[in-house]
């Protein structure tokens, strides 16, 4: 189940996507696990546009809906 009160790609639940949830994202992916906060992309997959958008919010450049 998708928890309801995280935000989308804020995969360490401290409020805030920096680098580090891109590298939680990361290695979700890499282990073939399944968050599915980590699939910012809305796909059903955790895949590297989900890891690229988590960075991009994290350093600023973009926003995604909560
Ligand atoms: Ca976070």
């Amino acid at each position: 189940m998708q928890p309801i009160l995280s935000q989308k790609g804020d995969l360490n639940s401290d409020n805030k996507i920096t680098p580090i949830d891109a590298v939680i994202a990361l290695t979700i992916a890499a282990s073939d696990g399944v968050n599915y906060n980590a699939d910012v992309g809305g796909d059903g997959k955790v895949a590297s546009l989900d890891r690229l958008m988590i960075l991009q919010v994290a350093v600023g450049n973009i926003a995604i809906g909560s």
